[in-house]
């Protein structure tokens, strides 16, 4: 975010609402002597609007029943966080239940069998009323409300039913499945008519909000309009219902991250001194492969070992000459397919090092812990390929963010065509990971690829990005919400 810019939401799209953010998670965490802010891109994004038009922010601190939600709200960055309570048993039915055992594997193409537990759906709808009450309590008139993610789909229709005044958008961070897929979710008209209390439904791409019409039409009778012929990734549809006055709009908007600070962080001393100490403590490989990921299913984690591992096996990749880094982030391990899912990739880990490592040198160098941003940019920096391979990734932002450090104009990135970033990261090794030839090749493609050709690729891809950063994404959907 360059520091000329205007905070989205106030100068660029004219409001001057207050604006108030509602996500599952505060951006703060517990310290000794209180709270303290949590970064991350979107926040940061977000904040400077939310600040600047005396907004708020609502959601839960992380903590299972934090009295932090008795005491009024926390004030950080100059702005009024609202905690909203969630109790141990609300946690484990409405989070680690309802939202990612249920609805996440069924958003994600069914990759895996989703729970459909009607005690998780009853605790999604009154976590997801506590959320509508405190918003309706604590948003001024004529507010804009912009509720994020899967976790809040009741919220738009459960605050509208109480406050007519305020505008609503929501933005789904993940994919929208296509109805063949939603319409298995015993409570599908609910989340539809919930999501159609908001003003604005953004998506990540264009079919997400494709296939949100499609439901809304087969379900509840709805009528779609888009301003444009399908395939436009920027257009908008307007859905409105027999007999209501209200209309949704819903459109494609491609997030994005901060890029001036994943410049600045590359740039910085610190890195460029560790991207040479990588180097040399990697063994002076000719090429480094990189891998960073939540470790979820949905990432592809798996099949990128094995596709990897089998480079190795057909002598097409050199032990002395390839390495592979996999930083897989610790997620949501109370539920079970992600500890399954854990099992398997260290499985594949120890298989493959354990074939082909040699003293002192592994293949892969395996990291199940998160890295400060000071230790991963130096990881994107020294990475000559970065594979990001997910099943269905609603956008990816370790490709963007892969693509905003490479100052060099160097690297090449393998991206699977299943991600939102694929629509707008047209200049990568595009791949079919579903496809375990094409995943090998993609991958041999990439190492081999002459220096010309990389840098052609990156400075294409740097562009793009470089335009679309996180600011003109919060502008653009504030904007629409706001006209
Ligand atoms: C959801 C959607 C969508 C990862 N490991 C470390 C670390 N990370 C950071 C990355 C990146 C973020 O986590 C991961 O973002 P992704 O977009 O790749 O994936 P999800 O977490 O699944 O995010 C996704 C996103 O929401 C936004 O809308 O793009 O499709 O699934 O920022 O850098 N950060 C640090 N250490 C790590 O070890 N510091």
């Amino acid at each position: 975010m360059g520091e000329q810019s205007d905070p989205p939401g106030t100068a660029q799209s004219g409001q001057s609402r207050p604006l108030i953010i509602a996500a599952n998670r505060l951006p703060v965490t517990r310290t000794e002597d209180g709270w303290a802010a949590s970064p991350g891109g979107l926040v940061r994004a977000l904040l400077p609007s939310v600040r600047d038009s005396g907004g708020k922010w609502v959601g839960w601190t992380g903590i299972a029943d934090d009295e932090a939600s008795l005491d009024g709200p926390i004030h950080l960055e100059g702005i009024e966080m609202h905690a909203v309570p969630l109790s141990a048993s609300e946690i484990e039915d409405y989070y680690e239940g309802f939202s990612n055992d249920t609805l996440w594997p069924l958003y994600h193409d069914a990759l895996r069998d989703s729970g459909y537990g009607a005690g998780d759906w009853e605790a999604y709808r009154i976590v997801n009323q506590r959320f509508a009450n405190i918003l309706a309590e604590i948003a001024p008139p004529d507010a804009m409300v912009w509720v994020h993610d899967y976790q809040l789909q009741l919220v738009p229709a459960m605050l509208r039913s109480q406050r007519t005044d305020v505008r609503i958008g929501f933005f789904n961070h993940i994919p929208f499945p296509p109805s063949e897929l939603f319409v298995r979710l015993p409570w599908r008209n609910e989340i539809v008519e919930g999501l159609l209390g908001a003003d604005l439904i953004g998506f990540q791409r264009r079919r997400g909000a494709e296939n949100f019409a499609a439901v809304a039409e087969q379900l509840l009778d709805a009528t779609v309009e888009f301003d444009d012929q399908p395939g436009d990734s920027r257009s908008i549809g307007v859905i409105s219902r027999p007999g209501s006055a209200h209309v949704t709009r819903i459109g494609p908007f491609p997030i994005s991250i901060d890029v001036g600070e994943f410049e600045e962080l590359a740039a910085g001393r610190s890195t460029r001194q560790r991207v040479s100490s990588l180097r040399t403590r990697l063994g002076e490989p000719e090429v480094i492969l990189l891998g960073v990921d939540r470790l979820d299913y949905t990432k592809g984690i798996g099949s990128r070992l094995k596709a990897f591992g089998a480079l190795l096996d057909e002598g097409r990749l050199d032990p002395e000459r390839h390495v592979l880094v996999q930083v897989a982030t610790p997620t949501r391990e109370g539920v079970d397919h992600y500890r399954e899912e854990r099992a398997e990739i260290e499985r594949l880990v120890g298989e493959i090092n354990g074939e082909h490592a040699r003293v002192g040198y592994p293949v892969i160098h395996y990291f199940h812990r998160s890295l400060s941003l000071e230790d991963l940019i130096p990881l994107y920096r020294v990475a000559d390929v970065m594979l990001v391979t997910p099943f269905r990734d609603g956008m990816n932002l370790v490709a963007k963010e892969y693509v905003a450090t490479r100052l060099d104009h160097d690297g090449v990135l393998v991206l699977s065509e299943f991600t939102g970033a694929a629509d707008e990261l047209t200049d990568a090794v595009l791949v079919n990971p579903h496809d375990d030839e094409a995943l090998k090749d993609a991958i041999e493609t990439a190492v081999a690829m002459h220096r010309h050709e990389r840098r052609s690729r990156m400075e294409a891809m740097r562009s793009l990005v470089v335009e679309h950063d996180v600011d003109h994404w919060a502008s653009r959907f504030l904007a629409e919400l706001a006209g």
